[in-house]
């Protein structure tokens, strides 16, 4: 094993030396959930966004569906594998299983998914695996859970998660990054206008899912501003 690792080393890189090294996430992280996707030519939609966020500089993406069969999974994956051309890291949400089946680079498990201990073994130690958490107590133990990134929310309202837990604000951000030497993803109600107060209430990365799908403007476009707001 080389010990010089390179600050600039690809992801996947940095992500292989996970042992000696954390994770290096980046400060935008966008959720595609397939709910967002319009009905019909589905595949040509998933080429595009994939395409277009990629162009854009999109670095890690997560593909979430909570409605579909595991064939309809995979199917959208390959479609995502191939359009990502490894320019893009691909998680999958909830399903470390299908993570490995699709090639995909990792996988993210919330609170009521499988435990991080066993989805670390589906994975293998050089996948990246993420998990959902809500408050203080969940932060310890995700602590000492084999995840290379913990995530916390929801910051603000939301309409994009059933039955979310209780917004924690800018002062739960603040207080999570107290709580952990994890890289600190922050979830929910995140906007173009709210995001750089989120990196610097301490969160190392901002993911996001309706202020990015949602609107009508190209993604593509949309997806640049916030990499552009929430620039290190
Ligand atoms: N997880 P939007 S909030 C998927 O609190 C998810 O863990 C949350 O969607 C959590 O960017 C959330 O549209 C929804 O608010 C995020």
């Amino acid at each position: 094993m080389q010990k010089d690792v390179n600050s600039s080393a690809p992801f996947h890189f940095v992500a292989q030396k996970r042992a000696i090294m954390p994770l290096s996430i980046p400060s935008f992280y966008p959720i595609l959930d397939t709910s967002f996707l319009p009905s019909g030519n589905r595949k040509e939609r998933l080429r595009q966004l994939v395409t277009e966020l990629a162009d854009a500089g999109v670095s890690l993406l997560q593909y979430r569906n909570k409605q579909s069969e595991e064939a309809e999974i995979l199917k959208d994956a390959a479609v995502m594998y191939q359009s990502a051309g490894g320019r893009v890291r691909l998680m999958m949400n909830d399903r470390p299983g299908l993570a490995v089946r699709a090639g995909f680079d990792g996988a993210h498990v919330g609170q009521q998914d499988m435990n991080p201990e066993e989805a670390r073994k589906i994975l293998g130690p050089d996948r990246i695996l993420g998990v959902s958490t809500h408050n203080r107590a969940q932060i310890e133990i995700a602590n000492t859970q084999p995840v290379d990134y913990i995530a916390i929310g929801p910051v603000f309202a939301t309409s994009t998660k059933s039955n979310p837990d209780p917004v924690i604000g800018l002062e739960g951000v603040r207080e999570a990054r107290k709580l952990t030497a994890k890289p600190l993803v922050a979830i929910g109600g995140i906007t173009l206008e709210n995001a750089r107060q989120i990196i610097d209430a301490g969160a190392d990365s901002v993911a996001v899912i309706s202020a990015l799908f949602g609107p009508d403007e190209r993604v593509g476009e949309v997806a640049r501003k916030f990499l552009s707001a929430v620039k290190p």
